[in-house]
């Protein structure tokens, strides 16, 4: 049946409430608008940043459809759209680059000033709404709200990638593999023979332990407070892996004691303000180099002795590991593909979408690192 220019009635997981199941709806999408793109999703990854919003720790407005990591084909395109075209395999991204603002025009910076991170109103970038469920709109999550067969992007969020990649898997690079990676590569900037501390092993945890095994890290230390997320970190590369909850002494002293005072470069990937804390002291006080990668509590702020500063500790974070969206994520599928590194470590489970709910409780549960729903 051809779609083109027609609403698509499909099937969507709507959030309506916090702290309640996802409920599968049928949904409109509406055609693209000119600069916008309709993709039919293949396969789409759970985040804790979708698991955020569920929760409120990450403020959206309600009813929304969530998802972030993920895979599909264009099915349509708007008026100008001149990028991508209808059967290509795409990416969406959940941060956009616009090449216009003065982010996108700086060489080093990723955070695109019409991305929708802080903005609790999900829309568009032109402020409407794409998709509507018994007569109401639905808000976007990301630019991206990849929770449904068929969802709109703007061209800006969305990247074209190699015809013959699988989807499945690739989707990944739509967010934790991206995010953890490029923290490590990019934002640290990891050194050969340096030693890094990676707090959280979840999905992007392990992408950052993979970052500093690549940059060439001689000890990498994996510290979670659930020891089953051990194995893997040491698959993907930690030398090491510890738990806070094994020792009565503060964990950043006895990171402090294992490393010589300090390791080189700590990574925060649970998305809390004690953990965040305890990366910074567990860096070298006078070289040491934290990175927050988690995404912290709604309107909670830390206080800070800046001594901890001045001693020569830099302090940093970025998203989506720092990396222009555009530009990177057709360049990483490729590196991807030509072996440079592996994604099927980060994947635990594979559920069809219908499943969505199952695989949020596995990730509460803290049995799934990521899990990845297929179309
Ligand atoms: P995840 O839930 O799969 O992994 C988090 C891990 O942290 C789990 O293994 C937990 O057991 C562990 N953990 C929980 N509490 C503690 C603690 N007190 N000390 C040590 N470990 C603990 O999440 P994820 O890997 O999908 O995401 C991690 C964070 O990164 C989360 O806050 C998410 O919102 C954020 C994120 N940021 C970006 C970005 O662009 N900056 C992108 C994607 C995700
Ligand atoms: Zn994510």
């Amino acid at each position: 049946m051809d779609t083109v220019g027609k609403v698509i009635t499909c099937k969507a997981a709507v959030l309506w409430e916090h702290n309640k199941p996802f409920s599968m709806e049928d949904v409109e999408v509406a055609p693209p608008k000119a600069h916008e793109v309709r993709i039919k999703m293949v396969a789409t990854g759970i985040c804790r940043s979708d698991e955020h919003v569920v929760t409120g720790s990450l403020p959206r407005d309600l009813p929304v459809i969530l998802g972030h990591e993920a895979a599909g084909i264009v099915e349509s395109i708007g008026e100008g759209v001149t990028t991508v075209k209808p059967g290509d395999k795409v990416i969406p991204l959940p941060i956009p680059q616009c090449e216009q603002c003065s982010v996108c025009k700086h060489p080093e910076a990723n955070y695109c000033q019409m991305n929708g991170i802080e903005s609790k109103q999900g829309a568009m970038q032109d402020g409407t709404f794409r998709f509507s469920c018994r007569g109401r709109p639905l808000h976007h999550f990301l630019g991206t709200s990849t929770f449904s067969q068929f969802t709109v992007v703007n061209e800006n969020s969305v990247a074209p990638i190699h015809a013959d990649a699988p989807l499945d898997t690739v989707c990944l690079i739509g967010c934790a593999f991206s995010t953890g990676y490029g923290s490590a590569v990019k934002v640290a900037k990891v050194t050969p023979g340096s030693t890094c501390t990676v707090f959280g092993l979840g999905g992007v945890g392990l992408a950052v332990i993979m970052g500093c095994k690549a940059a060439g890290a001689a000890r990498i230390i994996g510290v979670d407070i659930n020891k089953d997320k051990f194995a893997k970190a040491m698959a993907v590369g930690a030398t090491e892996c510890l738990s806070p909850l094994d020792s009565q002494q503060p964990v950043s002293e006895v990171l402090s004691e294992r490393t010589g005072g300090g390791a080189d470069f700590t990574f925060e990937v649970v998305g809390r303000l004690d953990t965040m804390m305890t990366a910074l002291l567990s860096c070298h006080p006078a070289f040491g180099v934290s990175v927050v990668v988690g995404v912290p509590p709604n309107a909670q702020s830390l206080s800070l002795n800046p001594m901890l500063l001045l001693t020569g500790r830099t302090w940093k974070g970025a998203v989506f590991g720092g990396f222009k969206s555009r530009d990177s994520v057709p360049r990483l599928v490729e590196e991807f593909m030509t072996g440079k590194f592996k994604l099927d470590a980060l994947v635990t489970h594979v559920l069809p979408f219908e499943k969505i709910n199952e695989g949020f409780e596995l990730l509460r549960s803290g049995q799934s690192v990521r899990t990845i729903l297929t179309f």
